[in-house]
């Protein structure tokens, strides 16, 4: 397969004026009708005309009214055309009914669908589909279903037929169809400048109860982005359609959003409080792409975080704003820990902006996602909020309707702010997790062994002095030295700017220094805190406020302290977390008791009445096997699956013991009164209760989670139940009640299919996870229902890594099926084996056996092929 750089890119030879699309739409055989008018690009370097086509026949095709023959490979065509403008005319057949890779256009329940990022426009018909080619666009659609739906605003309709036409000119990427016997949730929301927009959530008929909540989401993140960002939204109509057959969350096609029926449909009887949260954050952030995206989108596909690392950071700041910021940030750490480190980690480590790809669809990454979002965060804190929002007004000023590029971006801030980003570019271009190293020094006021002060001006290498302090005063230093491993081929990796908050407490818990923002711009760089009476303890990288691995000596008491005092929540939350990680892998490595000192302040932090019950909760989590696993490899130590979860159960059972008598108590507190409501706070206490039954099922073997089961009248509560009952090993009767209760609800049943292979017993994973391929409920071509499956499977950590390896011959044995019909899910599935190389030998040759066994499929897709080949390394 072929390897596309950066560093190739040319511009389009060829622009588009307009497009003009006819649907015909028939489940085997729609007939797509183009007429697009091309004009010559002022900037081109060459004058090869090729438009870009797969998987269809071409019927006929004119230029200017006259018949062409064109040359037809299996990437598009090529013709010979006018030297000036002219119009292209082409009728394609393709057949949706048979496109099972849900990518260009597809059929999901008896519905039409597209699906056109990244390049699935090419699947729908010839066209130069690239992002840096952008076109007004009107579309006819000619069916007999109800619902005719497309991009921008409707022009005409009559009997079996439906016009839309889009003035804002955008990529073929952002096009958008659905035809189907669909209703429609309507509402209206009137914009900044007082504009009228009528909005609308289609969906299924049955599935019409599910729709308010996400309604009231689109609501709130349209005024937030006003509010906020300056942003009104710019059509007369925007229409979120729900699908039950997605690649991935949703699409932001302008006007026309799609979305996973999961990412948009809920119900308190049928959705927990995690899926009303992440329901408003993926309205929102698709919604946010309005800008962030379609009005200036990216100019190739090497600038996808561009778009996708400022709109997650935006759908951040909303929830934020919309819930508990510390909470957000928690749980956001946790996840980029999870998911985006191992990723530049290991063999699948690129920058933020790749340099090279094969397959684009392989590169819808954390890393471009959410480390993507973190280096705006860090941009932000360096500049500050108030340049920040000066930066952004430029941008949408300078850039509407471009497409384009992290440089643009870049000099946005340069120009609004006077500061050099040169080195702060490295952020985008430089792969791996930074490692940084914290040792410090105390010099008391009579401290004569302490060096002379040195000279701030003359001295390169003499700390930045952070405050100025009375006499006589004792003086602290923190020294920080970064190092980023090499990795995705680069071995040099140059020191990045790292903003690192800092706080420091006095010896009594007191806060002697408010948060401060350290710049950190050299591989080894010291800063001088003066004026201090005493030794304080410091509170590090406040915030999470640069994503890198902080590598501190300190003191289990230390990290205690820390628990109890730090003012910061994320600190103080980390400082419990890495007491457990500490706790836990003494425990692995030599058998060590679980650490009192944790226990201690979880028994505190559990009833600590004035913290946020969902705050609590988090604090309470301990880290998960995989986390665990990574942090033996970095020490040294070969991570035993069955070690590390004999570990986590034995170190859980000890604080349900600890907390035994005060769980009662905390448990009636957390009771939530009333209707249902997914709003933080009562989500934050049912997240606590949750807790708190996981710990009391281990004192009483399930009881109250039988009760608590029964009387449910919300999803939360019944699936929290759930879990306790299937981890206690009394899950069975609630299994087969939660079945028949919900067997017509395919979003239910994939958490019935998700819960009981993640929850299950390690050494029964794998069986349980096969028996219920041969569920007849079980569907390959589903992915929700595939990644319920074998995404679960994943998730329980020991289970997957079961020592006879039946547990990744499973996974393998349905990759292979799936990735004929699929390659894209297929694909992003195979990155649960990217740390292979961490396990034992005999784990290492059972993984590579299967995913040698993968690569060796026949017409293996170039998805799958790309992923297993940069995995095997
Ligand atoms: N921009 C979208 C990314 C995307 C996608 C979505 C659904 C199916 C396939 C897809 N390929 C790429 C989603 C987003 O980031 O908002
Ligand atoms: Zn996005």
């Amino acid at each position: 397969p072929q390897t596309i750089y950066l560093k190739d890119y040319t511009p389009p030879a060829w622009l588009v004026e307009d497009v003009h699309l006819t649907f015909r739409l028939a489940a085997k055989t729609t007939r797509v009708i183009s007429r697009i008018r091309f004009a010559p690009n002022p900037d081109r370097v060459d004058q090869t005309f090729f438009l870009h086509g797969e998987d269809l026949v071409l019927i006929s095709s004119h230029i200017d009214g006259v018949a062409v023959t064109p040359t037809i490979t299996e990437e598009g065509l090529s013709c010979d055309v006018p030297d000036g403008p002219f119009t292209w005319e082409a009728e394609v057949e393709i057949s949706p009914a048979t496109n099972t890779a849900l990518e260009g256009l597809y059929m999901s329940s008896g519905m039409y669908c597209t699906q056109c990022e990244a390049e699935g426009f090419r699947k729908i018909t010839y066209y130069p589909d690239r992002p840096d080619v952008m076109a007004p666009f009107t579309v006819r659609i000619e069916s007999d279903l109800p619902v005719m739906l497309s991009n921008g605003n409707p022009v005409a309709e009559g009997e079996g037929w439906a016009e839309w036409h889009d003035p804002w000119k955008k990529p073929s990427y952002l096009f958008a169809l659905v035809a189907g016997d669909l209703v429609n949730h309507p509402d209206r929301f009137t914009t900044m400048s007082g504009r009228d927009v009528e909005l609308n959530i289609w969906v299924r008929p049955g599935d019409l109860h599910k729709c308010a909540f996400g309604m009231e989401a689109l609501k709130k993140s349209m005024k937030w982005d006003e509010d906020v960002y300056g942003r009104e939204y710019d059509l007369d109509i925007f229409n979120i359609v729900a699908v039950d057959d997605f690649n991935m969350g949703a699409m932001e096609n302008k006007g026309l959003n799609i979305f996973n029926s999961s990412a948009v449909l809920a119900s308190p009887e049928t959705s927990t409080d995690a899926n009303f949260e992440r329901i408003e954050a993926i309205i929102a952030h698709e919604y946010f792409h309005n800008w962030t995206g379609n009005r200036i989108t990216c100019r190739d596909w090497f600038q996808l975080c561009l778009k996708e690392g400022l709109t997650v950071y935006r759908d951040s700041q909303f929830t934020s704003d919309m819930r508990s910021a510390p909470v957000k940030r928690i749980s956001d750490v946790i996840d980029l820990r999870a998911r985006q480190f191992p990723e530049d980690q290991g063999p699948l480590s690129h920058p933020v902006r790749p340099e090279r790809f094969q397959e684009i669809n392989n590169f819808y990454t954390a890393t471009v996602y959410e480390k993507g979002a973190e280096v705006i965060g860090m941009l932000k804190r360096l500049v500050g909020d108030e340049a920040y929002a000066k930066a952004l007004d430029l941008y949408f000023e300078r850039h509407d309707g471009d497409a384009a590029t992290i440089e643009d971006w870049l000099r946005v801030f340069e120009d609004a702010t006077g500061r050099d980003l040169t080195q702060f570019k490295r952020w985008y271009s430089q792969s791996g997790t930074p490692r940084l190293k914290v040792t410090e020094d105390w010099a008391a006021a009579d401290d004569a062994s302490r060096p002379p002060s040195r000279d701030l001006a003359d001295n390169p290498e003499a700390p930045d002095q952070v405050r100025g302090g009375g006499t006589p005063s004792g003086t602290y230093t923190l020294t920080f030295e970064q190092h980023t491993p090499e990795g995705s081929g680069q071995t040099e990796k140059e020191p990045q700017v790292l903003p690192i908050a800092v706080g420091l407490l006095g010896p009594n818990g007191d806060e002697v220094l408010a948060t401060t923002l350290l710049e950190m711009t050299q591989a080894k760089q010291s800063f001088e805190f003066t004026g201090l009476s005493a030794r304080p303890i410091p509170s590090i990288l406040r915030e999470f406020s640069a994503p890198v691995v902080l590598e501190r000596e300190t003191s289990a008491d230390k990290r205690a302290f820390l628990l109890a005092h730090d003012t910061d929540p994320f600190n103080r939350w980390e400082a419990g977390r890495q007491l457990a990680r500490d706790g836990l892998i003494a425990m692995i490595r030599n058998g060590s008791p679980a650490d009192d000192r944790w226990l201690e302040g979880m028994s505190r932090v559990v009833r600590d009445d004035t913290a946020d019950p969902a705050f609590r909760a988090l604090m309470l989590s301990l880290p998960a096997e995989s986390e665990l696993a990574q942090a033996l490899h970095e020490q040294g130590t070969t991570p035993d699956p069955d070690a590390i979860w004999q570990a986590r159960e034995t170190v859980a059972q000890q604080l349900a013991e600890t907390l035994q008598d005060a769980l009662p108590r905390l448990q009636a507190e957390m009771t939530v009164e009333g209707a249902y409501s997914p709003d933080a706070g009562p989500a934050g206490r049912r997240a606590l209760a949750g807790k708190l039954l996981g710990l009391t099922t281990r004192l009483d073997g399930g009881a109250q989670a039988a009760r608590q089961y029964t009387h449910a009248d919300n999803m939360t509560l019944q699936l929290t139940a759930l879990a306790c009952l299937i981890r206690s090993g009394r899950g069975e009767d609630a299994l087969a009640a939660f079945y028949n209760r919900w067997k017509d609800d395919r979003l239910v049943i994939d958490k019935w299919f998700m819960l009981q292979i993640a929850e299950a017993d390690p050494a029964r994973a794998a069986d349980v996870a096969k028996t219920l391929t041969e569920h007849p409920d079980f569907d390959l071509k589903n992915p929700n229902r595939f990644r319920a499956t074998m995404g679960a499977l994943a998730m329980n950590h020991a289970g997957f890594h079961r020592a006879d390896g039946d547990g990744y011959a499973l996974l393998a044995d349905w990759l292979i099926r799936l990735d004929a019909l699929n390659p894209q899910t297929t694909a992003r599935m195979c990155s649960v084996f990217q740390a292979w190389r961490r396990y034992d030998a005999d784990r290492q040759a059972l993984m590579r056996q299967n995913l040698e066994r993968i690569a060796a499929k026949s017409d293996l897709s170039r998805d799958t092929a790309e992923m297993v080949g940069r995995i095997l390394g």
